[in-house]
Parts: structure tokens; sequence; C-alpha cells
């Protein structure tokens, strides 16, 4: 099973500043992580990171085809982008959306996320966990639709 990992902008610069909010670990960090947790549960994932709306577009139209699973970070965009939705929709690849703080409880600005309803769950606050927990959900998911 093949994983994408798609994380949005500013999570390039994790561990930098707001570690009450978001941790002491790196964008590195949270790859070796994700890394680890794959092997574990043998699966492949690969990494994409970008600060620009229509690079994550295009990166998720390139998936069509190449990737089993997308976990997606959409950092700021998720409450804003319907391109990257209209994108999710159009490729139909299972998809679980991972915030590392639990936005339930920030600013109301936080509470809308675009991308949520191609999304097959919404996993937050559970800090870099939260993306193997993501992963984990694809792999359940991967085995009912074999059942
Ligand atoms: O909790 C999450 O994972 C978020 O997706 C992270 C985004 C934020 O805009 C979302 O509302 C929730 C922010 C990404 C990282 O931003 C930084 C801010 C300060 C220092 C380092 C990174």
């Amino acid at each position: 099973m093949k994983i994408l990992v798609i994380n949005g902008p500013n999570i390039n610069m994790l561990g930098i500043r707001e570690p009450e909010i978001y941790g002491k670990g790196t964008y590195r960090d949270l790859i070796s992580v994700v890394e680890s947790a794959a092997a574990r549960l043998g699966v492949t994932a690969a990494f994409f990171q970008s600060n620009h709306e229509g690079a994550i577009v295009d990166v998720i139209q390139e998936a069509y085809g190449n990737y089993d699973g997308i976990v997606i970070n959409p950092a700021a965009y998720t409450h804003t982008s319907v391109a990257i939705l209209d994108a999710l929709k159009s490729v139909g690849i299972p998809t679980v959306e991972v915030h590392i703080s639990d936005v339930s409880e920030r600013e109301d600005f936080r509470q809308v996320s675009y991308v949520r309803t191609a999304c097959i769950k919404t996993i937050m606050g559970e800090g870099f966990a939260g993306y193997i927990h993501a992963m984990e959900v694809l792999c359940e998911e991967r085995k009912e639709e074999e059942d």
C-alpha cells in the first residue's frame, strides 16, 4: 500500500515557534516518526510539503493511479481552500485529514474545514501521532475494501 503524506503551509517551520501548540518536533522529526510507523505497518510513505495551494492541487492530481491513500494536513488551507477540496474529490483516493493541534478548541476561523467532506476521517489534537493514526485508518479501510 502506497500512502502520500501531504503537509501544507508553514509545517516546514514546526519546532521553531509555538511549541505549546504544535510541540517541539521539527518537520524532519515528523518525517522520521511517520517513516518508522509506515515500516511497522508494512506500507510505503512518500512525503510532500508546500506553502503553495496550486502545488498541493498538482500533487493530489498526480497521486491519481499512483497512491492508495492520502494523509493530508492542509494547515491554513484547511480553512480556505475549495481548490484542495475539489482536487481530493476529483481523484477519489481514500484520504484522512490530520491536524497536530486540536483545532476544535482554537479560534473561530479554524472551525471551518473545506477539505473535511472529501475525507473518510478527521484526526486532531494527537500531535505527530495523529499521522500514524491516519495511516492506521487507511490500512483498516483497505482491509474492509478487500473483504
Ligand atoms: O494543527 C494543525 O495541524 C494545523 O493544521 C496547523 C496549521 C494551522 O493553520 C491550522 O489551523 C491547524 C499551522 C501550521 C504550522 O504553523 C506554524 C506556526 C508557528 C510556528 C510553526 C509552524
